[in-house]
């Protein structure tokens, strides 16, 4: 299985999103907090160099807080700073205002001093899924972005004065030509950063039990009760087709569905 997703509409929102970057105080990179170091796109950090950056590790209810409190400190230095966050719970979006004046303070001062209270501005940007639309939505208090539990929902840039002297700008999903590493192509796909419609269910379904029995094998053992191959969980479920076989297809579906909807466990895979 090769995986590899970059539509046009990816290389346009990309080239949009550059075009409106003189504008942008902070760059806010949202990280799957199950995927996060796969979640780092080459195309979005070149897009951000130059820029405060404030990393949110997301959706860590369905993550591994121990590991993300290893990796997220790493995201902290002299003009990016990180968050670790679950955006659908209320009140994640007055943590991320702190952080995003705290990044923006030089322009703040700067513009205190002539006695204007300035506005910031941040981009929000990220892979396919990991959330943005919602993170929008929990600053501004009520759902003026669109969301759904699939990649690709967003689909042009959204400028969104929230008040408070802060402006948002959500973003499409971005991932980046030839993803040459696929070992990260294919934990984009565990978390639904690629469209379902390009990947083979069955194999992908097949290669998550793997890792997940790497790093997570007793989560993996009392949710199917020991077994660890899509037969022996089409049989523990009994998923059988009308001629009595496994339903193998069906058991794959399961997997990727239980993972996505943390039923396994709080999992991280890097
Ligand atoms: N459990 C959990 N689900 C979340 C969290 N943040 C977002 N989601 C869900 O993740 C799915 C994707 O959210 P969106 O906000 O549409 O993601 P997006 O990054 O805007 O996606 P695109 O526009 O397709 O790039 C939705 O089903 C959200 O409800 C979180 O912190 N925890
Ligand atoms: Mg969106």
């Amino acid at each position: 299985m090769k995986i590899n997703w970059f539509p046009g509409h990816m290389k346009k929102a990309l080239s949009e999103m550059r075009l409106q970057l003189n504008k942008v105080d902070v760059v806010i990179y949202v990280l799957d907090a199950r995927v996060p170091l796969s979640s780092i796109n080459p195309s979005l950090n070149n897009l951000a160099a130059g820029k405060s950056i404030l990393y949110v590790f997301n959706k860590i209810d369905l993550a591994d807080e121990k590991r993300i409190a290893e990796i997220a400190p790493r995201f902290k230095g002299d003009n990016y700073d990180y968050i670790i966050l679950n955006s659908t719970m209320s009140g994640a979006g007055n943590k991320i205002r702190q952080k995003l004046n705290a990044l923006a303070q030089a322009k703040i001062d700067k513009y205190a001093k002539k006695g204007v209270k300035t506005t910031v501005r941040a981009m929000v940007v990220g892979v396919p899924n990991s959330g943005k639309s919602t993170l929008v939505n929990n600053l501004c208090g009520k759902a003026k972005a669109i969301t759904g539990n699939k990649a690709g929902v967003t689909k042009s840039n959204q400028w969104l004065n929230i008040g408070g002297c802060v402006e948002l700008c959500d973003t499409p999903g971005t991932l980046y030509p030839n993803l040459a590493d696929q070992e990260v192509a294919k934990k984009l796909a565990f978390v639904g950063s690629i469209k379902d419609e390009v990947v083979d269910e069955t194999e992908l379904a097949g290669e998550l039990i793997k890792a997940i029995k790497e790093k997570y094998g007793k989560e993996l053992s009392l949710r199917y009760n020991g077994r660890d191959t899509l037969e022996g969980i089409a049989e523990v479920r009994g998923f059988k087709l009308s001629g009595g076989e496994l339903d193998i297809d069906r058991a794959a579906y399961a997997v990727i569905d239980d993972f996505r909807k943390g039923r396994i466990g709080k999992i991280t895979l890097d």
